[in-house]
């Protein structure tokens, strides 16, 4: 398209399509066959089934009963659950224990209600069926109060009503502006919230989907580029409940290694061994945490993934040594293109055993990327998927830990921006086009490498960071979200974009801290510091040629202030720690947006510039330049300010000064967390633990507390350490109570301090249940 007012010439409007539609029709006939219901009507076929009581999935095709076979994102759907039948003259009432289907037989519009009968959604009048394209989709009804969240990786704010959102996995350089809608990771998922309740939507389709939140104010639909439909339904009843029940049908992040939690810094590329030890003496001069540096394309011999360039990187074993004797990992880039090159052993291995992506008369398919003219892994086939993994080697051989997938759209050198369409995948006996298999190919990507990883690290936990995905990778990588630009509006959309991908099941997101693209400055790298702070992934990335920007980069006093947010990190980690387990327990996020702690207040449901961190720790940073002021919402309750102590009533708006030293942070009265010192690394044992209570009149508070090894999986085994903290204050004393739980790991920390917030004239008992030795003291820390 030409970038100028040519764009939009006088008669370049188009007529717009009359919208066809064409309804799957009435119910002719149905059957149960086990816990399913097989239904036949006018123009199809669909079928009802229950993989959990509370959802509900959905199958449509048009000339034949739909295939139950689920992608790879689906890692849990039985049908055990029983349900009733009821057949009414108009309708088809389908109940489990939790809900009820309504199918009205004259047009199959569907309606689920709760037990209560309220309706948790709902059609009129359309529902189920297929477009002028013959593409399938669904119409549902969209209520005044919706709000619709998650998508995935998205550009814009919180709530995505009102928007068209495409689900095509795409290499999109820099722009990242309202108006660019597919990005490097499909979610085809929503949680929409609906006056005190929320349900949840998976749409399972690799191929392209779209949502429609725009079009009409009274429907929503989704489409898929197929004639089948595969989707399921979550009834919550509350946006947490929907997302553990969507975690549980894809999978939650596995518990990451703690040094994947701490501050990592990157650049388009630090390109010898010695710049990066260069880089990690800075570090280790200027007492900066650091826990691990990434070497992008230029480490490789001519871009060959599995090599090292021995001119650039002579000794990689050594520096990996070195480097992790001084606390810090190394994560080397690995692309899925494999230079074409006869003499390269990754290639010949490939194309010999059949592992490439090809064409349907057996050719390989070539793309130009890095390397010019590469061959694509076909990671759809669970043999290429072990090759892959296998050929990590290379790199555990090294001592390297972790590995950052990029590229994996897969983005090509081409008017497309990705693999020919016709290609054919082989996919374990099942073949399909590129076309129908696109948004999986970084997943299953994913899958080789991290299987691949765990294998060669034995007992020990891989990291793996991706820009492309598609729903269920949580299980395998965390995401950063691409090519950022050094723009206060990009650090604006860091909020929104990584709470919707929380919300989307992936817990552990981050964007390019400082930004990628273009040039920052020490403002802006200052304020995006102070929010890397809390997004889940913490690492500064930039791109080539651009301004360096690492810690001190723009001197002071931007240094300074840039060190302590990066230290505060490291203190924040026992928390934050916590926070991750019970993320990959329950697939409920890290960094959260307000209204899921807060649905019943309507404030909160478009707040895009503030965040929770767990449920008790409030983050409103600063977003704008030369700005020392902000508005804060702190809901319901009292919350107080983590660096001067002040309370705060909420329930209402407060203006915050923040100098540029100052990330706003409020803690909920009714808190605990634990807090540890700063150190170099995660690698370093802590000493100490602090536990700061927030004590609330008359109320038990309790805190449960979780620490392994922090790099095993022995924890699954029982090898971990769980203790309660509880508080209780009456009106003349706070009794504090610490009790183990499980002890199956011994913690290093061996004093512990609570420190009280707010009163001064209680008396204070501590009373502790442990069975290693803490020495424990009591600080009182009045407000302000
Ligand atoms: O288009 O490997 O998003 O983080 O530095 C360039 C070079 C390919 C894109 C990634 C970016 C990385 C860069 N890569």
């Amino acid at each position: 398209m030409l970038d100028t007012s040519f764009a939009i010439t006088p008669d370049k409007e188009k007529t717009i399509n009359k919208h066809l539609f064409r309804s799957v029709g009435k119910l002719i006939s149905y059957e149960q066959v086990n816990q399913t219901i097989e239904c036949k009507c006018e123009n199809g076929f669909v079928t009802f089934s229950f993989p959990q009581y509370d959802v509900i999935r959905v199958l449509m095709d048009q000339d034949k009963s739909p295939s139950k076979q689920s992608s790879f994102a689906v890692i849990e759907s039985k049908e055990m659950v029983e349900v009733l039948i009821e057949d009414l003259v108009d309708q088809l009432k389908i109940t489990t224990n939790n809900v009820t289907v309504i199918v009205n037989k004259v047009d199959f519009t569907v309606v689920v209600v709760n037990q209560s009968d309220n309706v948790i959604v709902s059609e009129d009048k359309f529902g189920l069926g297929y477009n002028e394209k013959n593409q399938a989709m669904c119409y549902k009804k969209m209520e005044e109060t919706d709000c619709f969240y998650g998508f995935g990786q998205k550009t814009g704010y919180l709530d995505k009503r009102g928007e068209k959102l495409s689900m095509w996995n795409t290499d999109v350089f820099a722009p990242h502006n309202p108006s660019t809608d597919e990005l490097y990771q499909s979610i085809p998922f929503f949680i929409a919230t609906r006056t005190k309740n929320a349900y949840g939507l998976f749409v399972d389709n690799t191929s392209k989907t779209v949502f429609d939140l725009k079009t009409s104010t009274e429907h929503y639909s989704f489409t898929v580029d197929e004639a089948r439909l595969d989707y399921y339904l979550f009834v919550g009843p509350t946006a947490k409940d929907v997302l553990t029940q969507y975690t549980t049908l894809t999978g939650t992040m596995p518990l990451p290694p703690k040094w994947s939690l701490g501050y990592h810094q990157s650049r388009y590329s630090y390109k010898t061994e010695q710049e990066v030890r260069d880089l990690v003496k800075s570090f280790r001069e200027k007492d900066i945490p650091l826990d691990a540096v990434y070497l992008d394309i230029h480490y490789m011999d001519d871009y060959r993934v599995f090599t090292f360039d021995r001119t650039r990187f002579p000794n990689p074993k050594q520096l990996v040594s070195d480097l992790q004797a001084q606390g810090v990992k190394i994560v080397p880039i690995v692309d899925p293109g494999v230079k074409r090159d006869a003499e390269y052993d990754v290639y010949k291995e490939g194309v010999n055993n059949h592992y490439f992506s090809k064409y349907i008369d057996g050719t390989i398919y070539h793309g130009d990327v890095w390397p010019g003219s590469s061959a694509f892994p076909d990671f759809t086939n669970s043999q290429v998927r072990a090759w892959w993994g296998k050929r990590h080697q290379f790199y555990t051989d090294l001592g390297i830990e972790g590995v950052w997938n990029d590229m994996n759209e897969p983005s090509v050198f081409n008017e497309t921006k990705t693999m020919d369409l016709s290609v054919v995948h082989e996919n374990d006996g099942q073949p399909k086009t590129h076309r129908e298999l696109h948004n999986i190919y970084g997943l299953m990507m994913g899958a080789a490498t991290y299987h691949g990883l765990k294998q060669q690290l034995e007992n020990k936990r891989p990291f793996l960071l991706t820009r492309a995905g598609y729903a269920g990778v949580q299980r395998y990588a965390t995401v950063w979200t691409g090519d950022n630009r050094s723009f206060w509006e990009h650090l604006q959309m860091t909020l929104p974009m990584c709470m919707n991908l929380g919300l989307s099941g992936v817990a552990f997101s981050g964007p390019d801290v400082g930004g990628f693209a273009n040039d920052s400055n020490g403002e802006l790298l200052t304020r995006w510091t102070q929010v890397g702070l809390f997004t889940p992934y913490f690492r500064n990335h930039s791109v080539l040629e651009s301004i360096h920007q690492e810690p001190w980069s723009f001197g002071e006093p931007y240094e300074s202030i840039i060190k302590r947010y990066i230290q505060e990190r490291y203190v924040w980690l026992p928390y934050l720690y916590t926070l991750f387990k019970d993320a990959s327990d329950t697939g409920i996020p890290v960094m959260r947006p307000l209204f899921l702690e807060y649905p019943d207040d309507e404030e909160t449901r478009q707040i895009y510039d503030q965040f929770l961190v767990g449920k008790d720790v409030l983050v409103a940073p600063i977003l704008t330049p030369s700005t020392n002021h902000r508005a804060v919402y702190l809901p319901e309750g009292n919350w107080v300010d983590h660096w001067t102590n002040k309370r705060y009533k909420g329930n209402q708006y407060h203006l915050i000064k923040a100098d540029i030293e100052v990330l706003p942070i409020f803690i909920k009265e009714g808190a605990i967390i634990p807090l540890s010192k700063t150190k170099s690394s995660t690698q370093v044992l802590d000493e100490e633990m602090e536990i700061h209570v927030y004590p609330k009149a008359n109320e038990t508070m309790t805190f449960t507390y979780y620490e392994d090894d922090g790099h095993t999986f022995n924890y699954q085994s029982g090898g971990y350490y769980s203790a309660t903290f509880d508080a209780h204050m009456t009106s003349d004393n706070v009794v504090l109570h610490y009790k183990d739980q499980h002890a199956g790991y011994e913690p290093n920390w061996s004093v512990l301090t609570f420190v009280l917030h707010g009163p001064t004239e209680h008396s204070v008992k501590l009373k502790c249940e442990i069975k290693r030795q803490v020495s424990t003291k009591i600080i009182k820390q009045p407000f302000k």
